[in-house]
């Protein structure tokens, strides 16, 4: 009797573990640059601590609109802005196709054949090499059609510095420019020997630092793309964002760009990596631009999606050559172990460990 109850409950949880949500299932962290949009997609309320932030997060971009969870939107703010995000399993990579999808709000101009507004971010991955479920690992960029492009910018570095909290709103107004109350309002500075300042607009009045962050200063790095954008209509009226071909996060309708690859994974120093699946995705916007009214380009989030959620990772071809490598084991104070028996051992085989139970 006490031998069939535990049977069923092993089925149990073979079926629970083969239900792989295709959605965003949870956000890690969430840190956008300095934005017009920053503190309204999600909206800060007074008193909202960065748990509360995440769980707003989580609200707009988990799941999906059949679902009940219909994904709203968050912008992740000037070049730098980011959000990590993740599935309740791990995205697969299979061989020759698209793997995952990231939504965003690019839309094509009807009056321009080459763009709209399109606001790239670069995405990165990451495995839980550590098996701690934090995404504290190596991350890889995902390399798209600009990464090896003269005018790309690698290991770009900016710094944004808070605003003195007593700024009135029309701090500093553009004579010339009626919809810019503040042209000085968040400084930065890149490694590049150029400062500037996110502007502010009479559209967004509310503050556009984070206002969970009690830093007076933000740093982010990572790849800066060119400026995309051009004044179409010559007298600031209409920009136009160009898309760029591929590898970008709201650069392209989404209904038209077929996702990422799991293989254009590059590491720090642009050497392409070979990964199975992937537990974690990052988000930045990719560039450090401003567009008279419309104001800075900043990407967008709007969910995402595993292109083949049930595929299994030992199906794939890179599994099998792993198994030419000699198995290892070792305990959990990382000594090696000639022949294991009951407990809980790291088995390593060629590039790839993991945690295992052995009970004999
Ligand atoms: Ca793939
Ligand atoms: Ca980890
Ligand atoms: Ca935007
Ligand atoms: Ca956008």
């Amino acid at each position: 009797m006490k031998k069939i109850t535990l049977a069923l409950g092993v089925i149990v949880i073979a079926f629970s573990v083969k239900a792989n949500n295709p959605y965003i299932s949870k956000v890690y962290d969430y840190l956008p640059a300095p934005g017009q949009f920053v503190n309204e997609m999600p909206e800060f309320e007074e008193g909202d601590t960065k748990a509360n932030i995440l769980a707003k997060v989580e609200e707009q971009i988990c799941g999906n609109e059949n679902d009940g969870a219909a994904p709203g939107m968050i912008t992740l703010g000037s070049f730098g802005g980011y959000v990590i995000f993740g599935f309740n399993h791990p995205v697969v990579n299979v061989a020759g196709k698209y793997d995952f999808k990231i939504y965003g709000n690019a839309f094509k101009s009807n009056q321009a054949s080459d763009g709209g507004s399109c606001e790239p971010g670069i995405v990165m991955v990451s495995q839980d090499t550590n098996c701690n479920g934090v995404p504290d690992d190596e991350w890889y960029e995902l390399a798209g059609s600009e990464y090896s492009k003269p005018e790309t910018t690698h290991f770009y570095k900016i710094t944004y510095y808070k605003p003195d909290a007593n700024r009135t709103i029309n701090a500093d107004p553009d004579p010339n420019y009626n919809y810019i109350n503040d042209r000085t309002y968040v400084k930065w500075k890149d490694n590049q020997n150029e400062t500037g300042y996110v502007m502010r607009n009479v559209y967004h009045r509310q503050s556009y630092w984070p206002e969970w962050i009690d830093d007076t200063t933000i740093t982010f790095e990572g790849t800066r793309l060119a400026d995309n954008a051009y004044d179409q209509s010559g007298n600031g009226s209409y920009y136009v964002q160009r898309f760029y071909d591929w590898g970008y996060a709201d650069n392209q309708p989404n209904a038209e760009a077929p996702g990422f690859k799991i293989d254009w994974a590059v590491d720090a120093d642009g050497n392409s990596v070979t990964l199975t699946h992937i537990d974690f995705i990052k988000v930045y916007s990719a560039v450090n631009q401003y567009c008279g009214w419309i104001g800075e380009t900043s990407t967008e989030v709007c969910g995402g999606e595993d292109l083949h959620p049930n595929a299994d990772i030992a199906g794939i071809a890179d599994i099998i050559l792993d198994n030419d490598f000699q198995v290892e084991y070792y305990n959990l104070q990382g000594i090696k172990i000639e022949n294991p028996s009951n407990g809980i051992f790291i088995k390593r085989q060629g590039p790839k460990t993991t945690k295992i139970i052995i009970s004999q």
